[in-house]
């Protein structure tokens, strides 16, 4: 069974739907089963509006042990499942390639716990990473990731894509902060690992392999997270610079200059501001600019760090690698400035199609890539835009047309991935392999590492039913 959409790609071995399976996940969750084909559109459509499954059923169980019970008998029926979160996901992973059952965690938000003095959070897989954020701040705690997606994405997705974002700079990676979780195995075996502990040398770290699985190896259900101290004084500073290797440099000054207190280095080139003044007629504080810095200080004592932001900006114009520079403290202002960073992605959907990459490249030649890319599709995008997190070496490289165009995506793939590849950088930063992207694993990982992973794919998930057509190339999945 091959699929219009997908004409050279063949639907795996698994069962088709019937009413018995509806009737029995009517009886399991009454109400929570919904097979209305308008109201399954939104979830069968990724949120880039480039991927659509055809899914016959979303589950929307609220209890790890209502998870269980649907994936056991989905693996007993042989039917496949996609496990979907907030349905940010940008690399089609978060929806069904053919007519996978949708398993949604919506209702599974409830917070469990949250320990003031260690910083603690335990709570359900679909919280809304905002939500928690401003319950956790509450408790003069932060969460120690912030993205774009924040209102809608939920801590589950975000662990199971691993989610960077712009706080990764200051907290570090999930891997590093997810303390813990509880996972459904393709099985329906509910796996507890939901430890609050900080130190915990017993054994293999089990938890590492569901950060970043992109629900290809179990359903996370729950989560236990580290918060780090909500900072007191949060100061941002915005630069123009001249050249993005004048960019590079002042990331290097706010290193010396900021140390401690540094909490995010984000960059945009000309044509991202130009798009966020057409697209959604934001205003920028500062004159044009080939290169903008956003440099975020998040500390203690607010007038000590307003003050090294001060020294930092004048050392910078002073060597002349910022042209010019504001300093935000007021909220308002700092919001605003955010906003010309963190809207990006949605500034790019009013162009129409969106061809989106997210690479990390070593900052030598960071920008030749844009510029090849540039080069290569003049006349064939409506705009090539780079920004991203580059504190992390993390480029956001995105081209528009009106319309899907293949004259365009031929002139991108494989191209920029051979590009990537050749530099040793990654073809994927932080949104992951999904279905999209998951051809060119084997452009950052040997394929003795491929094999292992499809070891591990196989041994958690035998007969294939978790997220299939996911991260791992065709036939290993
Ligand atoms: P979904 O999109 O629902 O799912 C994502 C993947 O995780 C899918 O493969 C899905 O099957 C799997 N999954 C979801 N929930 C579970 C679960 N409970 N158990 C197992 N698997 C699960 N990403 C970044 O890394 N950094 C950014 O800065 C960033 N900014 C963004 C800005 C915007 C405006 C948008 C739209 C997206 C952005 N993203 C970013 C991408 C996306 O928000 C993240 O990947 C996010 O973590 C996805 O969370 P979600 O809940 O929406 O997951
Ligand atoms: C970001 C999200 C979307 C994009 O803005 O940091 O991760 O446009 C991205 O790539
Ligand atoms: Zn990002």
């Amino acid at each position: 069974l091959t699929s219009d959409r997908y004409p050279n790609l063949e639907r795996g071995p698994f069962a088709v739907l019937n009413e018995q399976d509806i009737a029995y996940f009517e009886q399991l969750i009454p109400g929570y089963v919904i097979t209305d084909p308008d109201e399954l559109q939104a979830y069968n459509t990724d949120w880039l509006k480039t991927v659509r499954g055809a899914s016959k059923v979303l589950l929307r169980p609220k209890k790890t042990e209502e998870v269980s019970a649907i994936v056991k008998y989905c693996y007993e029926r042989g039917l496949a499942v996609v496990p979907q979160g907030g349905n940010t996901g940008l690399v089609g992973g978060s929806v069904p390639v053919f007519d996978e059952v949708i398993i949604s965690t919506q209702l599974m938000n409830e917070i469990r716990s949250l320990d003031p003095i260690s910083g603690t959070l335990v709570c359900q897989a679909g919280c809304v990473l905002e939500t928690l954020n401003q319950y956790v701040q509450g408790h003069d705690l932060t969460m120690p990731l912030d993205l774009g997606a924040k209102g809608s994405c939920q801590i589950g997705g975000n662990v199971s894509t691993n989610a960077g974002g712009i706080r990764l700079l200051r907290y570090g990676s999930l891997h590093g902060s997810v303390l813990g979780l509880e996972a459904v195995l393709p099985s329906g075996e509910i796996v507890d690992c939901l430890t609050t502990l900080r130190k915990d040398n017993t054994g293999y770290d089990l938890k590492q392999l569901f950060i970043g699985a992109e629900g290809t190896l179990g359903i996370i259900t729950a989560v236990s997270i580290l918060c780090p101290q909500q900072p007191r004084a949060v100061n941002v500073a915005l630069l123009g610079c001249a050249s993005f290797n004048d960019v590079v440099s002042v990331f290097k000054s706010s290193k010396s200059h900021l140390g401690e207190v540094l909490s995010a280095f984000e960059f945009m080139d000309s044509h991202t501001m130009q798009l966020m003044k057409e697209n959604l007629h934001l205003s920028c504080p500062l004159p044009d600019f080939p290169f903008y810095a956003l440099v975020e200080c998040s500390g203690s004592n607010g007038a000590h760090d307003e003050e090294k932001l001060m020294g930092f900006l004048e050392y910078t114009l002073e060597t002349g690698e910022a042209l010019d520079g504001t300093v935000a403290t007021d909220m308002t202002k700092i919001q605003n400035i955010w906003g010309l960073r963190e809207r990006c992605a949605e500034a790019l959907m009013h162009d129409g199609y969106n061809y989106k990459y997210d690479v990390s490249l070593p900052l030598s030649n960071f920008y030749q890539l844009v510029e090849d890319m540039r080069e290569r599709l003049e006349g064939n995008a409506i705009r090539v835009v780079a920004y991203g997190h580059l504190g992390d070496g993390n480029l956001h490289l995105n081209m528009t047309t009106a319309k899907y165009e293949p004259t365009t995506m031929a002139l991108i793939e494989p191209f920029i991935y051979d590009w990537v590849s050749q530099q040793r950088g990654s073809v994927s930063a932080e949104h992951g392999l999904g279905f999209k992207k998951r051809d060119f694993i084997y452009h950052s990982k040997s394929p003795a590492a491929v094999r292992l992973m499809a070891t591990i794919k196989r041994a958690l998930d035998p007969k294939g039913i978790m997220n299939p057509y996911k991260v791992l190339p065709a036939g290993l999945e």
